[in-house]
């Protein structure tokens, strides 16, 4: 067939088409032999078959060669669909950064990820992928990190990098799609490429007719660029031939569910079709009769997305001040035996499939991991190609930064009664008063929930970021206002609209910094506790990238009372428990509060082994995230100086308020607003328990992973390792007993009784809140000071304690 008269790009000569051509080649066939091997060759006694990737894969195979070998800088970053890992693996060991054995290994023990990772991936992943819809919100949000820390002057000298996710066309059905794109119009998003693989295929089924309009519709009001790839350069060409027209009418009309099916029937059934429906119109005729089959097939299979010269057009020609949308047309399955199926998405190849593919390939047995087996172009012109590819120039693509340093103490003025949430806006305060290195690398953000979550303090302060300056009209038409919300490039609070998928993933972007700009940020995000399950799924996903941030989440638990069930966080505390890479505390009092912080921001900047310390059996060294669980209940604070020992048991987890005697009976262990029904309780039970304890737990997950692996080192031969929970309950009689209290589901505490056995009576909220007052609700949930001795009683048994009402 003709070439098409499109310019190819300056950058792209013939020669190179040659050579990507035969890449693209070589990225089909390697993504489909370890899919292949993982399904069919290696030991696989599970029987687990891989799905999703072969046809998702090959779908983008034309793309990823093109943007990988040609188009990307080394400070490019980019979220892969997470079933096109297969390809990004298969680039990644063709460009010398991937070993076979993990290729062989793939979705295997320590072997290439299924889904790309950036943490348990070897060949530098930008960013995970898996849980669709999040990776292409994180390159949005990433093009606003960066964009925030090149206003703040640092990482000038380094070119920008351009923020690219290729999308799934169904994976656009997620909702944080639509947040993110309408925070990222609201923030003057920039450098942000969205590629998406319309192959018009979702797992399930074949997509709605249209959709690409919607789409087009959709990223323009949004104000970026659209740009369609829809035919592939063949199709130009016959489009131009006589009777090409009425071809391109047929194409633009015909349904996707038959396009797909026609895709998958190939050469002959394309040529019946078109045969039944424009084959009387002589010129369309002879434009279909003078293809044998396989031209046929080759002409309807070239849609734009598997067209080289189309693809590399659309992406030398894109411009990175206005983000843009490429909506690709591709074929899922593309070269394959299931080529356009509609079943196709767990497709694989049957050994005899694959065997007959692989002699197409031209791959002899025993060669099928040979880099250039079966390709008609030399070794040597290929090595000395991959050795040039831009992307791949240069030294290691993820950045580091050094550590901020964090003040010994973190100052904050203790008023005599006051809340956790309190004392963290006063905290924030102070760090805002002066200009230190430390205070520059603090940004904070939130969910439109900045002020009622003590923010405005500190943002008045610092200002809201934006590229561009705005004023507080309030302020210049002087009109009184407690707070000044200035924007400009210099700000440092980053103010989101209502959505929290949003927070989660910009943390996370944020977060991860050091690694993408080569720049430090000390980011904290706050929200009500409440609505993490709003976005936990990107929390989760954050913390899976271990991005570093700190999340002040406030208010929480039945403690803000009047606001009735819909507010109330029951759950969170066992979030906090669970959620791997992320250290959650509950204080009580704000100095307890001023040390977890001032030990968070160094925390989020820790990037060391994984052995953990031998006196908490924490992983204190490889650091993580931090959430804070806080609260509006304004408490009577504790005068007391805090010991370097105190410090480290409230980082620790815990320490006695109240340490019982040998002849303890009973011992209460709280966390957070409600300390004052626990101290209140064990004041009442004094004349009638002996040597009541009262144990304060600033964080039942740090306890209980101490916990935990201390008992796997003891298992593993290290008798002598004890976690900070064990050591605290080492002298506490087996005789007595343990109420637990927490705003929060009494299983985040529980455990406690495991350790030693103590009998154990956890206290807390199970059921969805109640309005009222928080005395009418602490009694109504059973965790005031007198179902605190009520629980007591009943565990430590004795005489009756004298101030134990009748419960409700
Ligand atoms: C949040 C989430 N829900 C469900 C899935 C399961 N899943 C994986 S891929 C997929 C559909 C993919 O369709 P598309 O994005 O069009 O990619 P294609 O398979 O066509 O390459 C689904 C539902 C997932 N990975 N993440
Ligand atoms: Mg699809």
């Amino acid at each position: 067939m003709p070439m098409p008269k499109r310019t190819p790009p300056k950058s792209t000569t013939p020669e190179t088409l040659q050579v990507l051509a035969a890449l693209e080649r070589k990225v089909l066939w390697l993504a489909s032999w370890m899919i292949h091997n993982a399904n069919h060759l290696r030991d696989n006694a599970d029987g687990l078959k891989v799905g999703g990737h072969q046809a998702s894969s090959a779908s983008l195979a034309t793309i990823m060669t093109a943007l990988y070998f040609d188009v990307l800088r080394p400070h490019d970053r980019v979220a892969v669909k997470p079933h096109a890992s297969p390809n990004f693996h298969a680039i990644q060991y063709l460009l010398g950064k991937q070993a076979r054995e993990r290729l062989e290994a793939f979705r295997g023990y320590k072997g290439a990820q299924s889904y790309p990772s950036r943490t348990k991936d070897a060949d530098d992943v930008d960013f995970s992928t898996g849980s669709v819809g999040l990776g292409v919100a994180q390159t949005l949000f990433s093009s606003l990190t960066q964009d925030y820390v090149r206003a703040h002057g640092w990482g000038l000298d380094r070119p920008e990098g351009r923020m690219v996710a290729l999308v799934g066309d169904a994976e656009l059905d997620e909702g944080n799609i639509f947040e993110a794109l309408l925070e990222g119009w609201k923030q003057g998003l920039r450098n942000c490429w969205w590629i998406i693989d319309y192959n018009r295929q979702s797992l399930d089924a074949v997509v709605r007719e249209g959709l690409w309009a919607r789409y087009e519709q959709l990223f323009n009001n949004f104000g970026w660029k659209v740009v369609i790839l829809k035919y592939g350069s063949l199709q130009e060409a016959a489009f131009k031939e006589p009777g090409g027209e009425t071809l391109r009418q047929w194409i633009d009309n015909c349904p996707n569910q038959l396009y797909s099916a026609l895709v998958f029937a190939g050469g002959a059934a394309w040529r019946k079709r078109l045969n039944d429906e424009i084959g009387d119109q002589g010129d369309v005729s002879r434009l279909i009769e003078k293809r044998s089959d396989a031209e046929l097939a080759a002409l309807m299979n070239n849609l734009g997305g598997h067209d080289m010269p189309t693809v590399l057009d659309a992406f030398h020609n894109a411009d990175s001040e206005q983000p843009t949308c490429f909506i690709c047309y591709t074929v899922k399955g593309f070269g394959l035996p299931f080529a356009g199926h509609k079943d196709n998405h767990a497709g694989l190849m049957t050994p005899q499939q694959m065997d007959t593919y692989r002699q197409a390939m031209g791959v002899r047995p025993g060669h099928e991991w040979d880099k250039f087996e079966g390709l008609d172009l030399t070794a040597e012109r290929l090595q000395s190609f991959l050795e040039r590819v831009p992307f791949a120039a240069g030294g290691p693509r993820r950045l580091s930064a050094p550590t901020v340093d964090v003040p010994d103490e973190l100052p904050v003025t203790i008023q005599p009664v006051m809340s956790t949430q309190t004392g963290f806006g006063a905290i924030l305060n102070e760090i805002g008063r002066n200009d230190s290195d430390f205070a520059r690398h603090v940004v904070t953000t939130s969910p439109d929930v900045t002020v009622s979550t003590n923010l405005g303090p500190w943002v008045n302060r610092r200002g809201l970021f934006a590229r561009e300056a705005m004023a507080d009209t309030f302020k210049s038409e002087r009109i009184p206002s407690t707070f000044n919300w200035e924007f400009s490039p210099k700000g440092q609070h980053i103010e989101l609209g209502i959505a929290e998928m949003n927070l989660f993933i910009l943390l996370s972007a944020l977060g991860l910094s050091h690694s993408i700009n080569g720049e430090r940020l000390l980011p904290i995000g706050t929200l009500y506790d409440p609505f993490i399950a709003r976005g936990l799924d990107a929390l989760n996903y954050a913390c899976y990238q271990d991005a570093r941030f700190i999340l002040a989440a406030t208010p929480s638990g039945i403690t803000l009372a009047g606001e009735g069930g819909a507010h109330q966080s029951i759950a969170e505390p066992l979030i906090g428990l669970a959620q791997d890479g992320l250290a959650s505390f509950e204080p009580a009092y704000v100095d307890e509060l001023a040390v977890i912080m001032g030990w968070a921001f160094s925390y989020i900047q820790k990037n060391g082994d994984l052995s953990a310390s031998e006196t908490n059996w924490l992983r204190d060294e490889t650091g993580g995230s931090v959430y804070l669980r806080l609260s509006t209940r304004p408490i009577e604070q504790m005068k007391r100086p805090i010991t370097p020992e105190l410090r480290q048991q409230i980082v620790d987890g815990a320490y006695w308020q109240r340490k019982p005697g040998p002849n303890c009976q009973v011992l209460v262990a709280y966390t957070g607003a409600v300390a004052p029904e626990a101290i209140e309780a064990v004041g009442l039970m004094a004349e009638d328990r002996r040597d009541v304890g009262l144990l304060a737990i600033t964080s039942a997950d740090r306890l209980n992973a101490g916990w935990a692996a201390a008992q796997r080192a003891r298992e593993r031969g290290l008798v002598r390792a004890r976690s900070h929970i064990e050591r605290l309950l080492a002298d506490v009689p087996s005789h007595c007993g343990i109420v637990t209290v927490l705003d929060g589901h009494p299983a985040t505490l529980t455990w406690l009784g495991a350790i030693a056995g103590h009998r154990t009576r956890a206290l807390g909220v199970e059921h969805f809140g109640q309005t009222g007052s928080l005395a009418e609700l602490y009694r109504h949930y059973g965790i005031d000071a007198n179902a605190i001795i009520a629980a007591a009683q009943t565990i430590a048994p004795g005489r009756p304690i004298r101030h134990l009402k009748a419960l409700p």
